[in-house]
């Protein structure tokens, strides 16, 4: 479908399969379709940007490339989860489109991290585009794009928000996530490195679980379910407390899943180039390489990761080829997806377990 902002056409919402009337199709698209209706007014009608048609302008269009075409996970698991968790008395045209506001609002943070998160990691495409970095001659002038977007976050929460009686503690949760996040970058920049060079001798299953929680679970299980209970009126401390550790590690299996897809999955489903390699990234599979690889494999992956070359990349996924990367993590997969669904059959009889199965359930052999 085609969305139209306010003078503006927006033609990368493909998801929609046709013909599909199924409720996870439907959910979608109605979330997509009332984006133009929430980026006008929470950002081109605010006060801030009056009489700044330049700044207008160009934050439509940042707007229009960062936040569109993605895989929408996180606000689709939040969606879910409110839905799931409401009573159905709550459940109205205007709780409805407040959640589709939370949502979008969960969604901007995301691009806002991964818009700084291509320049880190120099990537070369997201969604299927070149990152924004790359585009407008901007380079490290996108940074301040990056701000922008992680700034109008608040502008969105106090824009569909403010009088709620969960206001602040969704404003605290969106600072919590983003300051833990930041953190997990921090991490997965320089903690496994010695001089700036991946230091093989750092890497472990730990650490890569370290910084998946970090650098993702916070961004991409805890946010959608915890915002989804506070609105629902389950946001009591002792219930997020009960949740949390499930949360958690949903995170770090799905960061191991990007970190398998990185390497293993096929570009023109993923929409980016992996990159983990050449950057000599502390992922899943080096770990699992590091642990299951004879001495001169190891050798072999000294000479050969973190460096900018085809050739090396090269060599280092036909490693993981011989050491039988795909058979592990299948193996992963099974163990961790068993383990987390015994773990939601012990939560308190007072939480829903319907979200956190279901986010299981989407997460299982995701390809993209
Ligand atoms: C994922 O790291 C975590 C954040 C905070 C974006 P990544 O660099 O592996 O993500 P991607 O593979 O999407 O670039
Ligand atoms: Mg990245
Ligand atoms: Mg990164
Ligand atoms: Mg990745």
């Amino acid at each position: 479908p085609v969305l139209h902002f306010e003078g503006l056409v927006v033609t990368k919402a493909v998801s929609v399969r046709h013909g599909n009337t199924s409720q996870k199709y439907q959910r979608r698209a109605d979330l997509e379709a009332v984006l133009p209706r929430i980026i006008n007014e929470a950002i081109v009608e605010n006060p801030i940007l009056e009489g700044l048609p330049v700044v207008q302008d160009w934050y439509k269009k940042v707007f229009e490339y960062n936040l569109v075409g993605g895989k929408m996970t996180r606000g689709l698991l939040f969606l879910d989860s409110f839905h799931k968790m409401a009573d159905p008395s709550m459940i109205n045209k205007r709780t409805v489109f407040e959640a589709q506001a939370m949502a979008w609002t969960i969604e901007l943070l995301l691009s806002a991290i991964l818009l700084i998160d291509d320049m880190m990691d120099e990537a070369y495409t997201r969604r299927g585009h070149d990152c924004w970095y790359r585009t407008n001659n901007l380079g490290p002038k996108a940074t301040n794009d990056g701000l922008f977007m992680e700034a109008a976050i608040f502008e969105f929460l106090k824009k569909y928000f403010y009088d709620k009686p969960y206001y602040m503690n969704v404003v605290r949760v969106f600072e919590e996530v983003l300051h833990k996040t930041n953190l997990g970058q921090v991490i997965d920049m320089h903690a496994y490195t010695t001089d700036g060079k991946t230091d093989l001798s750092k890497v472990t299953k730990e650490q890569v679980s370290l910084i998946a929680i970090y650098k993702t679970s916070y961004l991409t299980t805890y946010i959608p379910v915890v915002l989804a209970m506070h609105m629902v009126g389950l946001g009591d401390p002792r219930f997020i407390e009960a949740v949390k550790n499930i949360l958690l590690e949903t995170g770090v299996y799905f960061q191991a899943q990007d970190d398998f897809i990185d390497c293993f999955g096929n570009e023109s489903i993923t929409g980016k180039y992996g990159t983990d390699i050449e950057d000599g990234k502390c992922t899943w599979l080096l770990a699992t390489a590091l642990e299951k690889g004879t001495p001169e494999q190891i050798e072999v992956l000294k000479k050969n990761y973190g460096i900018k070359d085809k050739e090396c990349r090269a060599i280092v996924k036909q490693l993981y080829n011989d050491i039988g990367m795909v058979e592990e993590f299948k193996k992963y997969e099974k163990e961790i997806q068993e383990r987390l669904r015994r773990e939601i059959e012990l939560l308190p009889t007072e939480i829903p377990k319907g979200p956190f199965v279901t986010i299981l359930d989407r997460l299982r052999g995701r390809n993209h």
